[in-house]
Order: structure tokens, then C-alpha cells, then sequence
């Protein structure tokens, strides 16, 4: 496996500043040897360019939408020129607003080649709000909706078709803070979301089995891994940290089954906030992760 490592230093789609330091912090923690551990063969692209975060209040429900849609150009760019290219691009983000370029790119690729493809989204918030229903008006809070065809003209628009993917295509895990207006129109879209209730209810091995069900042998799997899906315990350096998310195992396990899927096709590290870390225990975290994701507990034998 080739992957190509983008670093997408910014925060403009987030209203608590640090997540610019992502992509640093990731590298720090080792996470191309984390890849590189497991066979894969890595380049690293450096960081892309924007603009910087205004620190202005939202316009018409939306923050800083010209500095999200031109950074969101620039990963959608970066990342299509690496899956077309047959490589695994993997985007250190940055907040998750970035998302909806990353998303977008890997949709255009799957379109163009006629793949399925399937979205998991690990985080603790549906990231499913629109203009009129935010209550922030942050747009890593919007890349769900964005993606399945709400939002801003410009960025529904950038995979070249809109709905960049189908509502039936994704696969919501972890969520526990939710906006009442989300939950409306979630319900509405009939998104598959498998939240904490449920996985404390049917466990990490069932839901994922569910979230991971009916793969083609040549679905695109996407990963789009926020850090706040994590217990606020175990990964401090968040911005929007939730109490009650899955243990260092639970995270693990999730990871280790969609590395036996043999489909990770593409993948988003996003809404690390360096300043609010404790001694890169979350940096680190995000590796070991990652370590998991490529197959870390694939035993070549197994004893009995
Ligand atoms: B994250 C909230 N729903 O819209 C909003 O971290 C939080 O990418 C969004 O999941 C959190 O502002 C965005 C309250
Ligand atoms: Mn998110
Ligand atoms: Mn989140
Ligand atoms: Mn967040």
C-alpha cells in the first residue's frame, strides 16, 4: 500500500483555535512510521496552503465560508490527485470542516471508476447541521450535511455532482452529542448512525459488524476519524471534547475490523488540538490507532 500523507494546517472551520497544529503534532507522534510498520509505503506531501483564520463571527450561519471553501479546494485538489494516482491519501487535518474536500475527492474518484464506496464517520457529533439550524455556526459542524447535498453551493458542489454521496452510503459511530436539529433532519435522512446508546447496548463488535455489512469486493472505504469520538478521558486535546465516548479497546477494536475488511481505501485525522493536549497523550493515541487500522492484531498464527 502507497500512502501520501497531507497536512491541512487550520482551524477556520472551528471556533476554538489549535487543530492548525494538527498535522505538526501527528508528525511528532510518529504517525508515518505508525504506517510504515505495517508495510505501507509512505510519502509525505507536507502541508497545504490557505488562508488564515479570521476570528469573525458567522455570516448568514456560516463562519468564515470563503476561507472553508478555499481550503477545502485545495485538500479536495491534493487528495484527488492522490487516489486517482492509486495511492492511499491520508489528510492530518486541521478541523473537520476539511472533510467535505477530502469526502468530495474520494467520491469523485469512486464515481469516475464506477466503485461503491462507504463513509465512516467516528466522532461524537453527527456533524449534520445546516445554515438554519446551527447553533454555532462553525462548519465542522456541517460536513455530513455538505456531503449529502446541504450546504453551500460551492462546496456541494465540488466532487463535480451533487450529492457528493448518498445519504445511504454513510455510517455515523460514537455519536453522543447531538443537536436537536440534526437529530430531526438525521431521522429524516434516515442516516445510519450507530451511537453510544446502541454500542452500549449491543456492544463494539455488533454495531460495527452492522456499519461494516453488505461491502462490495470493491467498495472505497473512507475513514474519517475525529478525534473527539474518543472518551474525553483518554483524548484531552480536542476542542469539542464529550464525555462517554468508547475506551482505548473499543476504539482499537473499531479500527482492527475495518482493517479486516482489506477496503481502507482513503482516511481523515482531524480536530486534534495540540494546545489542549496533555504531554501528546492524544497525538499518540491517534497513531496507535492508526497502527490498528493497518492491522496491528492480525496474527500470522494463531495458537490454540
Ligand atoms: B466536530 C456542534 N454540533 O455544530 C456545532 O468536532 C458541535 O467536527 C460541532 O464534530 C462539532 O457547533 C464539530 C455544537
Ligand atoms: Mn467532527
Ligand atoms: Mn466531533
Ligand atoms: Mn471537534
Amino acid at each position: 500500500m502507497d500512502v501520501s500523507l497531507i497536512g491541512a494546517p487550520t482551524d477556520v472551520g472551528a471556533s476554538v483555535v489549535g487543530c492548525r497544529l494538527g498535522p505538526g503534532a501527528l508528525r511528532l507522534a510518529g504517525i508515518q512510521a505508525a504506517f510504515e510498520r505495517f508495510g505501507a509505503t509512505v510519502v509525505d506531501r507536507g502541508d497545504l496552503t490557505g488562508p488564515v483564520n479570521p476570528m469573525a463571527p458567522p455570516v448568514d450561519g456560516y463562519r468564515h465560508l470563503a476561507e472553508v471553501t478555499e481550503w477545502n479546494r485545495s485538500v479536495h485538489d491534493a487528495v484527488y490527485a492522490e487516489v486517482s494516482g492509486g495511492r492511499m491519501p491520508v489528510l492530518l487535518g486541521g478541523d473537520h470542516c476539511l472533510a467535505i474536500g477530502s469526502v468530495s475527492a474520494v467520491a469523485r474518484h469512486c464515481r469516475e471508476q464506477g466503485r461503491p464506496m462507504r463513509l465512516l464517520w467516528f466522532d461524537a457529533h453527527a456533524d449534520y447541521n445546516t445554515a438554519s439550524i446551527t447553533p454555532s455556526g462553525n462548519m465542522h459542524g456541517m460536513p455530513v450535511a455538505v456531503l449529502t447535498g446541504n450546504g453551500p453551493q460551492d462546496l456541494v458542489e465540488l466532487s463535480g455532482a451533487v450529492p457528493a454521496l448518498a445519504t445511504s452510503d454513510v455510517r455515523q459511530i460514537g455519536l453522543r452529542d447531538v443537536d436537536l436539529g440534526e437529530k430531526h433532519l438525521l431521522h429524516e435522512h434516515r442516516i445510519e448512525v450507530f451511537d453510544m446508546r446502541y454500542l452500549d447496548e449491543v456492544g463494539v463488535r455488533e454495531a460495527m459488524r452492522m456499519a461494516l455489512d453488505d461491502l462490495d469486493p470493491d467498495t472505497h472505504v473512507h475513514v474519517s476519524l475525529d478525534l473527539d469520538f474518543l472518551d474525553d478521558t483518554i483524548a484531552p486535546g480536542v476542542g469539542t471534547p464529550v464525555r462517554g465516548g468508547p475506551t482505548y479497546r473499543e476504539a482499537h477494536l473499531c479500527m482492527e475490523m475495518v482493517a479486516d475488511t482489506g477496503r481502507l481505501g482513503s482516511l481523515d485525522i482531524v480536530e486534534l488540538n495540540p494546545a489542549l493536549d496533555v504531554r501528546s497523550e492524544t497525538a499518540r493515541l491517534a497513531v496507535d490507532l492508526v497502527e490498528s487500522l493497518f492491522g496491528k492484531s492480525t496474527l500470522l498464527r494463531v495458537h490454540r
